[in-house]
Formats: C-alpha cells, sequence, structure tokens
C-alpha cells in the first residue's frame, strides 16, 4: 500500500509500497499532490524499462528533449544518461560528465523561455559512497530574504543562458551555444502553488536587466549568499531503483559529485515541461 513521508520539515517526501508502472489516477495524484507540497519526491524500490520511465514521466507533463545532445540516450532522444562515458577515448576524466549539475546551486532549464517545470532521475547504478543529490527550497529563500534585498529584486527580470557569465557550456554542441538569453522574474509566483519563490541561478544568469553591470554583478553576488536557505535543504543518498523528482519552480539542487570516479554513478534523465494546454504563467 502507498506510504508518503516527509523527508524534512521543508523539502522531500519520499513514497514507498507502489509500482509506478501500475499506479491509478488516484494515486497518481497522490503522489503529485505530495510532490507539489514537498517539492521533491522520493519513489523507492522500482525496476523499470526506458519506454516504462517515459510513461511514467509523461504523467507530469510534457518530456523535452535536453539541448545536450551529446549525452542524449542513442536510442531515446527524449532521455538524458547522466554518468555514462565518464572517460574519454584517452582514459582521462571527463569532468563535464563527472561534475555534471555539480559545480553550484541551480534550477534546470532556466535558459528556456518555458524553463523545465521538473527534472525527474532514475538510479540505475550508485557508487558505493558519495554522489548524493543536494535539495533547498526556493520558497524558503525568498521568505528568508532581507526587506531591503527583497525591495530591489521585486519587479526585477534575470536574463538567463546555458553557461551563463562563465560561457561553461561544453556539453552542448558549437552550433547550440549562441541562443538569445531567456527573460524570468526573479520573484516567480508558482503556477499551481501560488508561492513566491526566489526564481535565481548563479551559473545561467547574465545580468539583471535594468541595472548597470557593477549593480547587476553585485546584486549577483547577493542573491547567490541568499539563495540557500540551511534549514530547508535535503540531500538525497540513492539507492538503485530510486525515482526523483523535483520541482524546478521552487528548488535548487546541486550534485554532491564526490563519488569514487571508477566507480558507476548512472541516471536515466527526463526535462519536463508544462503542458501547452496548461497556463505556465511566468508571473
Ligand atoms: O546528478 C545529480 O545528482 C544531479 C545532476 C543535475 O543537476 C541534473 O540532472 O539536473
Ligand atoms: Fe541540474
Amino acid at each position: 500500500m502507498l506510504e508518503i513521508q516527509r523527508l524534512t520539515p521543508r523539502v522531500g517526501a519520499i513514497a514507498t509500497g507502489v509500482d509506478v508502472r501500475t499506479i491509478d489516477d488516484a494515486t497518481f495524484e497522490q503522489l503529485y499532490q505530495a510532490w507539489l507540497d514537498c517539492n521533491v519526491l522520493v519513489v523507492r524500490g522500482q525496476n523499470l524499462q526506458l519506454d516504462e520511465f517515459l510513461t511514467y514521466s509523461r504523467r507530469f507533463g510534457l518530456v523535452d528533449p535536453h539541448p545536450s545532445k551529446s549525452t542524449r540516450h542513442p536510442e531515446c532522444p527524449e532521455i538524458t544518461l547522466l554518468g555514462v562515458n565518464k572517460f574519454g577515448a584517452d582514459g582521462k576524466l571527463d569532468i563535464n560528465i563527472y561534475k555534471r549539475g555539480g559545480h553550484s546551486w541551480h534550477t534546470d532549464g532556466a535558459y528556456d523561455q518555458v524553463p523545465f517545470k521538473a527534472t525527474q532521475l532514475y538510479a540505475v547504478a550508485v557508487p558505493s559512497r558519495g554522489g548524493n543529490t543536494l535539495f533547498a527550497s526556493m520558497y524558503a529563500a525568498y521568505d528568508a530574504l532581507p526587506e531591503q534585498l527583497k525591495k530591489s529584486i521585486e519587479g526585477r527580470l534575470g536574463a538567463f543562458v546555458y553557461g551563463g557569465r562563465s560561457k561553461d557550456n561544453a556539453l552542448l554542441d558549437p552550433k547550440d551555444r549562441n541562443k538569445a538569453p531567456a527573460l524570468h522574474p526573479l520573484v516567480r509566483s508558482h503556477a499551481e502553488t501560488g508561492r513566491k519563490a526566489l526564481y535565481f541561478d548563479p551559473g545561467k544568469i547574465l545580468r539583471v536587466e535594468g541595472l548597470g553591470e557593477k549593480e547587476s554583478d553585485a546584486l549577483i553576488d547577493q542573491l547567490t549568499d541568499h539563495m540557500i536557505e540551511s534549514s530547508s535543504e535535503y540531500h538525497h543518498e540513492w539507492q538503485k531503483g530510486d525515482i526523483v523528482i523535483w520541482d524546478n519552480r521552487c528548488s535548487y539542487h546541486k550534485a554532491a559529485a564526490d563519488y569514487p570516479p571508477d566507480e558507476d554513478r548512472i541516471h536515466w534523465r527526463v526535462s519536463i515541461k508544462e503542458r501547452a494546454d496548461v497556463n505556465a504563467a511566468d508571473s
């Protein structure tokens, strides 16, 4: 029988006693609500084929192939492989694969006009130690901002691109590297919960619109310092067969990227967008 428990007071819930291949709509609704309430949902103990993972993922929204073409599954472009082809032909560790998602706290897809609603990972292989994924709440970050900082970002837009100011975009094909920035409000109301979140990503933001370069950089530094409210953190220790879905509209995450490099840590990953018939208001 389905059981859902909170993992920490603010972020994370874990569901056990379900097989996502066979759940009915009412059970899915319970999982979806727990995910909205807790930002991150772990479903433990699954045993999936690629198509089963995709079918389950599509219940959350539109599964959209990731812009990094080189890391897509060769037979299934909607699935990205994490941790595969970690060693180059010369036998050297490819740090872009090993450290993917581990450089800084971030939200996925801020470089798109319609950012990813969710990202979902399925653990295919886990290392003997390390390799956690860390999460924190954007709601908690917004709530805890000093009043002055809240005022200075109210109504402001951030301009985001893949790679941000550091241009760290090696996982993209060269022809995909020059997309125009996407603009998003730094204070973003969640389309489903209505709650205000600090929508920010230090590795993707180029500038805060309407400010000079110095002022914009200073504000980005301040937001970087304030984006993680440590009381809202949840660190996920992976087990093989875990599915974890996070809400990119209200949570930050980061790979610990600290596991033994000669061990496998492999996930299937999907990016999920709002379906076109749903109002994904960027307000
Ligand atoms: O591998 C992880 O723990 C997370 C990587 C990441 O940031 C992502 O998949 O978006
Ligand atoms: Fe990520």
